[in-house]
């Protein structure tokens, strides 16, 4: 099935509301994205966040950046948004007085360092200050309600962005379930997370929105409507098989006590 991927007949498909635009620190119309492949600016190591190092643009995904830091590896990519408060233009740490660090990982000799950053900044094309948007205010309180769906990045695999349902509110927390994924890239965020989206926005920005998986959930709300099929499908959140793209609906085992089977692409 080829079939593109609709919130708003998956919405009444699933009997679901959307989480309300308020709920997000994102903004209301997603920043446009003016970066290109090639550009340097400087961004806090994700392994290492007190530091600040030098980063490339190794791609562009809808208000996104795939960033790599100068000097590590091809292994440790990372994907910010283009208001995000991790990345600023080169020359930002200096004007404040820190220093750029090496990244977590630096591939060369650490007495190479000085030399390094010196060529790696030698004839750089330098992402413009511009470019860099503000950060959206944060969200007055944690509103999401279980139940409501998003789209939320899949923090195994992170350039993906997923339809994906609120599984749990605890205080400023939510739990973030992956609809048709029988719960193995769940995972709780702040409600304020950068990485957690109102629906439309992939429509928005022009990322790949990925549909949902197609395994059936077998959680005991689940089991409950048995009775009728039809709704046991997408309504679930977590399912039982990854590795079976089967037509969805009954017949699969309650697989709840097997591990889920650490998926990677
Ligand atoms: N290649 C991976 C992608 C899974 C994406 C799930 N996102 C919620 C797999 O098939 O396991």
């Amino acid at each position: 099935k080829s079939e593109q991927f609709s919130w708003d007949d998956y919405l009444k498909e699933t009997e679901s509301i959307a989480a309300p635009l308020h709920c997000f620190k994102q903004s209301r119309i997603p920043p446009t994205n003016d970066f290109k492949v090639g550009m340097k600016l400087e961004a806090h190591d994700p392994r290492n966040v007190t530091s600040v190092c030098i980063a490339t643009i190794i791609g562009i995904t809808g208000a996104r950046l795939r960033l790599r830091l100068d000097g590590s590896d091809n292994k440790n990519d990372f994907w910010r948004l283009v208001d995000s408060s991790d990345i600023q233009p080169i020359g930002t740490c200096e004007k404040k007085g820190g220093m750029l660090q090496p990244p977590l990982g630096f591939q060369m000799n650490a007495s190479s360092w000085p030399m390094f950053l010196l060529r790696t900044l030698n004839g750089a094309e330098m992402a413009p200050a511009a470019f860099f948007k503000k950060e959206p205010p944060k969200p007055a309180a944690n509103c999401f309600k279980v139940g409501m769906k998003l789209e939320a990045i899949d923090r195994k695999n992170p350039y993906l962005i997923c339809p994906a349902t609120i599984g749990d509110v605890k205080g400023d927390e939510v739990f973030v379930t992956f609809d048709g994924w029988r719960g193995a890239f769940d995972y709780w965020c702040r409600c304020d997370s950068r990485d957690i989206f109102p629906v439309g926005w992939c429509s928005l920005t022009g990322d790949a929105l990925q549909p949902p998986g197609n395994n059936v959930s077998i959680t005991k709300s689940s089991a409950k409507i048995q009775s009728s099929p039809s709704k046991v499908t997408r309504r679930s959140m977590q399912s039982p098989q990854k590795s079976a793209p089967v037509p969805a609906q009954r017949g699969r085992k309650p697989g709840r006590g097997k591990p889920p089977g650490q998926s990677t692409v």
